[in-house]
């Protein structure tokens, strides 16, 4: 899934305009499902809980009119940690290079200070800005009016959207909105390239979520995934397969003990959720070996949280 440049600028029409767009927003108010429901497809994985995103992923949408080039972001959040520290600076950059921020707004999270938390990451007047208010599905009518008022009020926006990054609702006129706030200019990639994350970054990042929804409290948040070796289908298998070795990386020996369960039934139930995921993403056979290891304090070590893909180069 790497990224080439564009086949079509001889063929885009004057006024087609494409450019990128941050979604930013607070931890869980749906950025990389919107991601995920405007591609299509699961690149950017989703759980219930807050602070899953580490780093930026780009998702490209084409549009007859236009092409986004989304960056799905970890959520603005206040921590000293330098793994958060390093997710607030991979929202800060994403939004640097992008041409229009999209402030992401959970609709049934009221009375919330969007407007410093918006100054955070922008200075205003530095981009347009639109923002969508999100999970639509579970709201009353009144509700979202209140709400959409809300935070227009404080944030000022160029634009508004009421969505559902669930049932699809508000997705067209989004896109609408943003696609009349970016350059002029040919599409920046091919049509069918939907990501710049390779099948193997996302195959830890589908480990990562079995964790975050298998586990509890502070241990997906004590948790690193790498590929030690990642073998794609070769012509000798008799049925199509990808094998996969993956460590999962922990900070402590009682974070080890609860990965692994009782008799290794917890690290065989990520394995398992995780492989069904990867299945369909990849729409072929995995076999999948995971090791658990700890890693004393990743999370703390630039050296590390490099490796692993997890820093901002603006931290350093
Ligand atoms: N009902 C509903 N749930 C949503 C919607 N968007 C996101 N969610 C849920 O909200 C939670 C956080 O979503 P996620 O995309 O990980 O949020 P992020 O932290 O901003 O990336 C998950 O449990 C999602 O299933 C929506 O439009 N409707
Ligand atoms: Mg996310």
């Amino acid at each position: 899934m790497t990224l080439g440049k564009s086949s079509l600028d001889s063929i885009t029409p004057q006024d087609h305009r494409a450019g990128f767009v941050a979604i930013i927003g607070a931890p869980n108010c749906g950025k990389s499902s919107l991601l995920n429901r405007l591609l299509g497809h699961k690149l950017a994985i989703v759980t219930s809980k807050p602070q899953t995103t580490r780093n930026r992923i780009l998702g490209v949408v084409t549009e007859k009119t236009g092409q986004i080039i989304f960056y799905d972001t970890p959520g603005i959040h206040q921590s000293q940690k330098l793994l958060n520290r390093s997710m607030v600076a991979q929202a800060k950059s994403a939004l640097a290079d992008s041409d229009v921020c999209l402030w992401l707004v959970d609709g049934l999270k009221r009375g919330l200070d969007h407007q410093s938390a918006l100054e955070s990451v922008l200075s205003r007047g530095q981009k347009p800005l639109i923002v969508a208010i999100n999970k639509s599905d579970l709201m009353e009518s009144a509700d979202i009016e209140a709400i959409l008022e809300e935070v227009c009020e404080q944030i000022k926006p160029d634009g508004a959207a009421v969505i559902s990054a669930k049932t699809g609702e508000g997705l067209s006129q989004l896109k609408k909105l943003l696609i009349d706030k970016l350059p002029v200019s040919p599409a920046l990639y091919d049509e069918d390239e939907l990501t710049d994350q390779s099948y193997r970054a996302i195959s830890a990042e589908y480990i990562r979520e079995a964790v975050f929804s298998l586990t509890r409290q502070e241990v997906p948040y004590s948790t690193a995934v790498t590929i030690d070796s990642f073998k794609e289908p070769t012509d000798e298998d008799r049925r199509p397969l990808y094998r996969i070795e993956a460590t999962i990386h922990v900070e402590r020996e009682s974070q080890k003990k609860l990965i692994i369960g009782q008799g290794g039934r917890m690290v065989k139930s990520i394995g398992t959720k995780a492989r069904q995921g990867l299945e369909e993403f990849l729409e072929t056979k995995v076999f999948l070996t995971i090791f658990v290891r700890i890693t004393h304090d990743w999370s703390e070590k630039e050296k590390l949280l490099e490796e692993f893909g997890y820093l901002d180069p603006d931290i350093k």
